[in-house]
């Protein structure tokens, strides 16, 4: 066996996202064959009794409790942010200058101007970078984007998708802190816009181009809540609830839709496009189906929708012949090993950008949620803004 060159990865943060993308790390090579073997160089978070548990956990080497520190170590090739959103900005210009490659999670930052500074810097040290959108690496979704491609939606005239959760419904629930630190505006940039409907954009614009302009409400329906650092009432300044209408360069229009108040919906993402020829849809909490209405012209009787099964291993179906044999499903945590297993093939390529999304991408993203939290905040239309990184 041809030995493979070690790709030492320093994590920075052990949250839900650090769980996800160690388990992707540990799992890729049993499952591609790629050049580089990734190694658990070493996790880096503030606590230190918790970082060495959960290094002991992942199988991580060592651990640290300044992220500047493992920046500064030689024996770490990729920093892997995936602490809270407003440390992303400051720690990913610190890892591009120190030639790092760089796996961010989303949103990309704060707000876009963080986000053009990203970019420019990672641009500039021509370090490899992506962003932890990890639903184009369900296999299903990957097979839209494919079918997309093939023409076989004809006229795209339509795009709908959700994102609906109801975990902050209990106006106990403090804001800020561990676990929280999404319901906390300083620290998460927005609500449910950057953290759910960011999601259902990279998707979005992903398989059906660029989205021109939008028009949004919001809504804050718990006004106040007990800050976890400050033991006091505070006022939230995130946004609840959000939906916005957008049009997409190529004609079509689109409707959004993202809460944590759909009491009984945990993680109902969905997504549906409609073409002249075709439409197709899918729902995150039945993750490996594609649902497929094929307008065959020459079989009206038959024609109808049709729900595929996408477990195929012979090449017809995007990832799956990388894991078991047909009909055997996969599940939420394979998008993060599919993805980081594009992200290392992706180390030494020609192309100009072959680690999508990557930085620019997710800055697309973040230009698309400001617009959306301008139009809320104005109540007009808003134009998205073009970016401006260079
Ligand atoms: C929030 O509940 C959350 O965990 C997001 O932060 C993730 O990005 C999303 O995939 C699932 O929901």
């Amino acid at each position: 066996m041809a030995t493979k060159k070690p790709l030492r990865i320093g994590l920075i943060g052990y949250g839900f996202m650090g769980r996800t993308h160690s388990n992707a790390f540990r799992k890729v090579p049993n499952f591609f064959d790629l050049k580089y073997e990734p190694q658990l160089a070493a996790v880096c978070a503030r606590n230190k009794d918790r970082a060495e548990a959960f290094a002991s956990q992942w199988g991580y080497e060592s651990v640290e409790t300044d992220w500047r520190k493992l920046i500064d170590r030689d024996d770490i090739d990729v920093i892997d942010i995936a602490a809270p959103n407003n440390v992303h900005h400051e720690i990913a210009i610190a890892a591009a200058k120190a030639g790092k490659a760089i796996l961010c999670e989303k949103p990309l930052a704060l707000n876009c101007k963080e986000g053009e500074e990203m970019v420019r810097e990672v641009e500039k040290a021509k370090v490899p970078n992506m962003v932890w959108y990890n639903y184009r690496r369900i296999p299903a979704v990957s097979l839209a984007k494919n079918m997309i491609e093939e023409g076989r939606l004809g006229k795209i005239y339509h795009y709908r998708s959700n994102f609906l959760q109801d975990w902050t419904i209990n106006t106990d629930l403090p804001q800020g802190g561990e676990g929280l630190w999404r319901l906390d505006a300083k620290v998460a940039g927005s609500g449910v816009t950057g953290d759910l409907l960011a999601h259902c954009i990279d998707t979005a614009i992903w398989l059906n181009g660029p989205i021109v302009e939008v028009s949004a409400m919001t809504e804050t329906f718990v006004k106040e809540r007990v800050h976890a650092k400050t033991g006091k009432k505070q006022k939230v300044t995130i946004d609840d609830a959000c939906a916005f209408l957008a049009r997409f360069a190529n004609g079509s229009l689109a409707i959004f839709e993202s809460t944590r108040y759909a009491r009984g919906h945990k993680a109902l993402y969905t997504l549906e496009i409609n073409g002249a020829d075709g439409s197709l849809a899918w729902d995150l909490h039945d993750l490996h189906r594609l649902e497929y209405y094929d307008y065959d012209k020459e079989d009206a009787k038959t024609r109808g929708w049709r729900s595929i099964h996408v477990s195929d291993n012979g090449g017809e179906h995007p990832y799956m012949d990388k894991w078991w044999v047909p009909g055997l499903n996969i599940g939420y945590e394979h998008s993060f090993i599919n993805q980081f297993a594009d992200f290392v093939d992706g180390f030494g390529s020609r192309k100009k950008r072959p680690n999508r999304p990557d930085f620019r991408d997710a800055l697309e993203t973040q230009y698309i949620c400001e617009a959306v939290l301008d139009s809320a905040k104005s109540g007009r239309w808003k134009k998205v803004g073009k970016i401006k990184a260079k």
